[in-house]
């Protein structure tokens, strides 16, 4: 429960605190665009970073790329960080903005309903209703954790909890504990777990490709030119951006380009397991990408303990005492672990987001899948901007690099509601048609449809309306200026009055 208080008008409104929320928060601020709320119903900055604090959790792209390009940071101690750096850095990062006076903690948007009158959302919250003339979410497609549906789940009588809900006050040494899910939450967790656990079953449904982690500490030097010479920094942070762009050919066109990533993965478990049963087990039949590359050294050396145990035969049900599989066999266990990913397909936030004539976009998506224009605006959602909405995920790259390219694009949008006086802006359906069409063509023949897998990249369609399927160098083009005239507009605004924020020159001093 919040202390804050809400109510009239903001000019934006924008949900969710994590790597989104708060760079819009900053763009808006440089803008002048000073009218705004952000809602967050966690007490941090972070989002997905601040909720995943598995053992292990770190970041799978290099830091360098994986951090803000306007807040780069010349203290991380690794290639890769671990999340509490990560944590760490944003939660500076939203220090150093100044603007965290907007931020309201605690706070969960429940419903928000476009008035076609008013033009603008009526929002409701756990803190009271307010209205905004724009909508932004920053939701993020990781955030609501899925649960698995397996008979008997709920009987289950020790701890049980998800890998982005970790219970620290749960000692684990010495317990029998199970993991289900081998993604790249599970990866990380299961080296942690082995460390410390009597004995661990991991439950593998598929097998992921997973390659070498080339991982390593920042030397003294390197620190020291991050920090003196900003230009050292930015050459990393290019030539990582363009090492990883290599891999969407090899996504995307040509196949072959992938075959030294799958030979990378083949000899890191060769390296690891000699055991030639549990070597089958681990070797995916589908082409490597079609799920995400998962990087880790940890994680084979760890199945090949002899306290670890992969279990590949299907989960039957969850008793009180432990886990059953289809061949009859009860594994006892103290812990279970679901590391069975999150919903990304069906986002939760789009059922409390009502557009015109009311429908849910939850609604709206159910009947046609995910869909959007260049990932951020809908048809029948006038003034609502998704960060991170479909198609915009990557399997090879920064997701700071998409967010940022979506937060230029809604600040050139408002920009142009200003200076044009729109009340209201949403893309044209006919534009938006075509925009998915060609994004569905593009993906057939990718390895995400043609690489022999289901995915959590695609719907119960089988479309594939989370990945982004070209380079990001393409999409941060396609949004580096908003496209009026592919929107259908309304204007004159309105001025409002009822404000909820100030500005800095109209707070009393
Ligand atoms: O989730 P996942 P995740 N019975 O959906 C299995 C990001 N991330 O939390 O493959 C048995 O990938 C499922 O099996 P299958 C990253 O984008 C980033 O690991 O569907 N098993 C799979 O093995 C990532 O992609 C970092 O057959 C069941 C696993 O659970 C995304 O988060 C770190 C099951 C779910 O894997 C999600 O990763 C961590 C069932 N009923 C995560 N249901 C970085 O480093 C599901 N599974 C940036």
């Amino acid at each position: 429960m919040t202390d804050t208080t809400l109510s009239g008008h903001v000019d934006h409104l924008v949900v969710g605190a994590g790597f989104a929320g708060l760079a819009m928060a900053i763009k808006l601020d440089e803008d002048g665009e000073r009218d705004f709320l952000v809602l967050e119903k966690g007490h941090d900055v972070g989002g997905t970073w601040r909720d995943n604090t598995y053992p292990g959790a770190a970041c799978d792209v290099p830091s360098q790329l994986y951090s803000y390009s306007f807040a780069p940071n010349p203290e991380w101690s690794m290639s890769f960080s671990p999340q509490p750096e990560i944590q760490s850095y944003i939660q500076r990062v939203a220090q150093e903005s100044g603007t965290l006076d907007r931020f309201r903690f605690g706070v969960t948007m429940l419903d928000a309903r476009w008035d076609e009158r008013a033009q603008h959302w009526q929002v409701s919250t756990d803190a009271g209703d307010l209205t905004a003339t724009t909508l932004i979410s920053g939701a993020g497609g990781l955030s609501e954790p899925r649960l698995p549906d397996i008979e008997g789940i709920g009987s289950f009588a020790g701890q049980t909890f998800h890998s982005a809900r970790w219970d620290d006050d749960v000692d684990l040494t010495g317990k029998r504990v199970a993991v289900i899910g081998t993604g790249a939450s599970a990866i990380q967790i299961v080296p942690e777990l082995a460390k410390v656990v009597g004995h661990l079953d991991v439950y593998q449904r598929t097998a992921p490709w997973v390659i070498p982690r080339n991982d390593r500490h920042y030397t003294a030097l390197e620190r020291f030119a991050f920090r003196h010479l900003p230009g050292i920094q930015r050459l990393y942070r290019t030539a990582i951006y363009w090492g990883r762009e290599c891999y969407v050919p090899a996504f995307t066109k040509e196949p072959r380009l992938a075959a030294p990533a799958q030979a990378l993965a083949l000899g890191n478990i060769a390296r690891a397991i000699k055991d030639p049963e549990l070597k089958a087990k681990v070797t995916p039949d589908y082409r490597i990408g079609c799920k995400r590359i998962l990087i880790s050294n940890a994680y084979y050396p760890a199945l090949a303990s002899d306290h670890v145990d992969l279990v590949t035969d299907r989960i039957a049900r969850v008793t009180p005492t432990g886990i059953v599989t289809a061949d009859g066999t009860e594994r006892e266990i103290d812990v279970l672990v679901v590391a069975t990913g999150f919903h990304t397909t069906d986002q939760p936030i789009s059922h409390h987001i009502h557009g015109r004539g009311g429908r849910s976009l939850g609604e709206t998506w159910a009947r046609n899948g995910m869909a959007a224009y260049k990932g951020t605006t809908v048809h029948g959602y006038p003034n609502f901007f998704q960060i991170v909405g479909p198609n915009v995920g990557l399997g090879h790259s920064s997701m700071v690099f998409m967010i940022e390219s979506q937060v230029a694009y809604i600040r050139d949008a408002i920009a142009t509601m200003r200076r044009d006086r729109y009340a209201a802006l949403e893309p044209r359906a006919d534009v938006q048609e075509r925009y998915n069409a060609d994004l569905q063509d593009r993906m057939e023949g990718t390895v995400w449809s043609a690489g022999g897998c289901a995915s959590w990249y695609l719907d119960d369609h089988g479309r594939n309306t989370t990945l982004w399927p070209r380079a990001t160098f393409t999409f941060r083009r396609q949004t580096s200026a908003f496209d009026v005239q592919a929107y259908d507009v309304e204007g004159p605004r309105t001025d409002r009055t009822d404000r909820t924020t100030q500005t800095p020159e109209e707070i009393p001093a």
